[in-house]
């Protein structure tokens, strides 16, 4: 898939949209989140009571996973977004967890068939303390409250984990002492790293980068072109390389990340011939990872472009100019 993505901030309605189940119609005069399980402070808020907190703003990158049945198909389906929430770890220091307390369950509104499996709810979990350092209790997203298909009126935002987890209409939070056995949980979503022959829950992305400029298929004029995209990973991107036709690879400008978890830009300038060419691109992140080749969900990108001696016109070529 590839998609336009100019600004360093989406637009929200260029944002992808994921949802396994049926779009709930929450009304936010009757919604409430509760932390309840392990605790001795269960807590019950409505929007109001919620918006009351003091709240954050983080700005991240936003990326779905791709199919559960196809681990290894890349999608890059992603964006980068300014969320605006309450902490998690506020709720978790009201609802005082107890001493065996070890994972959160985060449960959605939303309910219905998953491939066959009836009446399932969607249904993610995290290590307690990586929800109570990272989750975001978002209500808005670019400014605006969070649209009804982005988890209206409250969702998890999980910085540098896949979207999967970030849980979108979000009704009940449940402190545990055991990982819950459920389709989306231990069922799907689970994968193996390199290295390892343990299957493990689909949490921190993979180095990853996206190629916006040029796009796949498009014809350009000779001259200097300048390549475009975006680099993101659980750690920051600290090289992104292009490669035109077979090579060699070159070193894009990229733009650092600062302190948040936000994608980055690359570019690189360069003079082209006439004629068909083939760009990729590869990003490498600070833990050293580098994007592998093809067959795995975050294998270099490669577009395929067509460059002439003249500037396109879009049109049909006129007698005159083919005489
Ligand atoms: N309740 C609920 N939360 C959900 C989902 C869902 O189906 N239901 N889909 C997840 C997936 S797989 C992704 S990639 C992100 C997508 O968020 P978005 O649609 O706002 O981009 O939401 C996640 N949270
Ligand atoms: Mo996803």
């Amino acid at each position: 898939m590839q998609t336009e993505l100019p600004d360093f901030i989406t637009p929200a309605q260029e944002v992808f949209i994921r949802t396994h189940l049926d779009v709930p119609h929450v009304d936010a005069a009757t919604w409430s989140l509760t932390v309840e399980g392990l605790v001795s402070h269960p807590l019950r808020l409505d929007l109001a009571a919620l918006r009351a907190l003091p709240a954050t703003r983080l700005t991240a990158f936003h990326e779905c996973f791709g199919s559960p049945f196809a681990p290894d198909v890349p999608v890059r389906a992603v964006a980068n977004v300014e969320w605006l929430g309450v902490p998690l770890a506020r709720l978790l220091d009201d609802a005082v967890p107890h001493a065996d307390a070890a994972h959160l369950w985060f449960e959605g509104v939303d309910h219905g068939t998953f491939h066959g499996t009836p009446d399932i709810r969607f249904l993610k979990d995290l290590p307690l303390e990586t929800a109570h350092r990272d989750v975001l209790l978002a209500y808005a997203m670019n400014g605006a409250p969070l649209e009804p298909v982005h988890g209206f009126p409250v969702r998890a935002v999980v910085p540098r984990m896949f979207g999967t987890n970030s849980v979108k209409w979000l009704r009940r939070i449940v402190v545990s002492d055991t990982r819950p056995d459920h389709l989306f949980t231990t069922g799907l979503y689970n994968r193996r790293l390199p290295g390892s022959d343990r299957p493990q829950p689909v949490r921190e992305v993979d180095v990853n980068s996206v190629l916006v400029a040029p796009r796949d298929e498009e014809e350009l004029a000779a001259g200097t072109i300048e390549v475009r995209g975006w680099a993101w990973s659980a750690t920051e991107v600290v090289a992104v390389e292009v490669a035109v036709d077979e090579g060699p690879w070159e070193a894009a400008r990229l733009d650092e990340r600062g302190p948040e978890p936000t994608w980055q830009r690359f570019t690189l300038s360069r003079r082209w011939e006439a004629g068909p060419h083939r760009i990729r691109c590869r990003a490498r992140d600070r833990a050293g990872r580098v994007q592998p080749g093809p067959g795995s969900r975050n294998s270099v990108q490669e577009i395929s472009v067509q460059v002439g001696t003249q500037r396109p016109t879009g049109r049909t070529v006129t007698g005159a100019d083919s005489a």
